[in-house]
């Protein structure tokens, strides 16, 4: 039986990462270096999930070999980052810049409704959630999840599992039970990983990623209703097994 659906945040719940792009920009300038990602290098990029993770990796390939700054400077200089970083992404959320993607509030109402239980899976930090999920669904949204795993409590990001299996721990179901709903090959990796049957759906930054293992890729949850997931979700169970 079908018991729980969790969900990824960045680029499923929501195209986030323009606005993330800008948070990382502005960061960069605020904090007078001269980086500036543009869309195909943040393409690139996002191949590494996490923020600190991120920048940690391009400066490494802009910088690797200095040697005027130790480890503890970076690390310094990579959590100050993206402090100024989530602040700026805040506020980009808060001012409406970022909104829910097509049939995804449907869904959750009527899974709600229907007496499923919903989680957040990210690696992403627990403010950018906040700030999304109470501009999308009010000052209550934290209600409608029974389980929120992030950056915060799952430090080892996707692809890696940890954010999965620690979600479906807390949820007290076994992947089984359970639907993954993912944008990027990171994460349907990890959710791959955790067992999870995954509902892939990609957008301009992931389009191009390999989604081989995905039960559905499909351009958005637009028009899906619970009886679409509870019958792919039971041609998971059940393969078709190759004709003899
Ligand atoms: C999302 C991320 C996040 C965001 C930035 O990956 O990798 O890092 O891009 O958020 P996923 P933070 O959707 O697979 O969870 O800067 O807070 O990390
Ligand atoms: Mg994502």
């Amino acid at each position: 039986m079908l018991d729980a659906l969790i969900f990824d945040v960045d680029g499923t719940l929501a195209d986030t990462e323009h606005a993330h792009l800008a948070a990382f920009n502005a960061a960069f300038a605020s904090e007078g270096l001269d980086w500036r990602w543009d869309e195909a290098l943040y393409t690139r990029l996002l191949e590494v999930s996490g923020g600190k993770e991120r920048i940690r990796h391009y400066w490494q390939q802009v910088h690797g070999n200095r040697h005027d700054i130790d480890g503890t400077e970076l690390s310094a200089l990579i959590e100050r980052l993206h402090e100024v970083k989530t602040a700026y992404y805040e506020d980009a959320v808060r001012q409406g810049q970022v909104r829910l993607r097509p049939g995804v509030i449907e869904l959750i109402e009527e899974a709600r409704r229907a007496g499923l239980r919903l989680a957040i899976a990210t690696t992403t930090s627990p403010v950018n959630i906040a700030a999304l999920l109470r501009s999308a669904m009010g000052p209550d949204w934290r209600m409608a999840f029974g389980v929120v795993e992030d950056a915060s409590t799952a430090p080892r990001k996707k692809p890696h599992p940890q954010v999965y299996l620690q979600t479906l721990q807390r949820l007290g179901l076994s992947a089984q039970h359970c639907l993954a709903f993912e944008d990027s090959a990171n994460g349907l990796q990890a959710a791959r990983a955790a067992g999870l049957a995954t509902v892939v759906t990609p957008n301009a930054f992931t389009a191009h990623h390999d989604f081989s293992g995905a039960l559905r890729v499909l351009p958005s949850l637009a028009g899906v209703t619970l009886a679409d997931l509870r019958s792919w979700y039971a041609g998971s169970l059940n393969p078709p097994t190759a004709a003899a």
